[in-house]
């Protein structure tokens, strides 16, 4: 059986590839389930410190299988509330939860929840040729797996509505210029970039990230009195760390920091 979800750890950095290629890696539930176990492995396997995830062939992901859709199959319309609840929520709260950065290099189409999937993840850096679609207006569908979150918190109900409205293709550069994503390289630069990326977070305080992936999170839908006192809090248990400690004397002693291995609770 061909593995719908491919995972393989280069030192610290945990590669996760979408692997149904001849579909544009269209979800299914086998899918979902390998691409679950896949984020939990990065959680538990504490020599883990920051995950790429990626789609093989030409595209990254087109989002809901469409196949397992067929009306002309007969039957009751699917409950695609039931599909939300079961596999496409607990996708996205899994990769905002995850205590380790989540790199999605975008190396083609995303369309669907395959945009948004990408959307909730960290840092997005696309292939110059990859486009974002929100395909659902086409299919009589709203924005789901958080898109209608990402996209107006990330660009702004005048461009989240156009977009979601007219399920008009945005190119990678484009989607860089907007803000929509951190940067568009490339198509052949595009797995060494997003591996480098993840690489010099891996090499940072694992601890250090969480807290930094947890105060920006949380700044997403927070007030700023709320927020300076998680800043106060995050900080003074970053402050009591030993990774602080080796941060400030590697910069005195001007050498590289050598950081602690991920702690159980992280
Ligand atoms: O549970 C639920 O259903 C609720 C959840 C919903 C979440 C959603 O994501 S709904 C939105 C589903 N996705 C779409 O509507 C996108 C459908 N795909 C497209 O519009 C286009 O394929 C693309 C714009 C993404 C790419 O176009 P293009 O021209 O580059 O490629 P293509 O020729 O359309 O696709 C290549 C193959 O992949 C093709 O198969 P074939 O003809 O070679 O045998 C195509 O049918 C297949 N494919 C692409 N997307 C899907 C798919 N097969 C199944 N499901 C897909 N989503």
């Amino acid at each position: 059986m061909v593995e719908p979800v491919l995972v393989e750890q280069r030192g610290a950095v945990l590669l996760v590839t979408l692997n149904r290629p001849d579909r544009l890696n269209a979800f299914t539930e086998e899918m979902h389930l390998a691409l679950r176990d896949a984020l939990t492995v990065a959680v538990d396997n504490k020599t883990v410190r920051a995950v790429v995830m990626t789609g093989a062939g030409r595209g990254f992901c087109a989002g809901q299988d469409l196949g397992g859709r067929d009306p002309r199959a007969g039957g009751a319309p699917p409950d695609l509330g039931e599909t939300l609840g079961k596999f496409y929520n607990p996708l996205i709260r899994q990769i905002r939860a995850l205590p380790l950065p989540v790199v999605c290099a975008v190396n083609g189409v995303a369309a669907g929840a395959g945009a948004n999937v990408a959307l909730a993840c960290d840092v997005v850096i696309a292939a110059k040729s990859a486009k974002f679609i929100q395909s659902f207006a086409k299919i009589g569908l709203i924005p789901d797996a958080g898109g209608s979150w990402s996209l107006t918190h990330l660009l702004g109900p005048a461009r989240a509505k156009a977009l979601a409205l007219t399920a008009e293709p945005l190119s990678a550069e484009k989607a860089a210029d907007w803000g929509l994503i951190w940067r568009s390289v490339e198509d052949a630069e595009l797995m060494d970039e997003a591996i480098k990326l993840a690489e010099q977070m891996a090499n940072g305080s694992a601890g250090g990230m969480a807290m930094i992936k947890e105060a920006m999170q949380a700044a997403e839908t927070q007030d700023m009195n709320a927020q300076l006192d998680l800043e106060r809090d995050l900080q003074a248990r970053a402050g009591a760390s030993a990774d602080y400690a080796e941060g400030v004397l590697s910069f005195l002693e001007k050498r590289a920091p050598n950081f602690a291995e991920r702690d159980t609770d992280q």
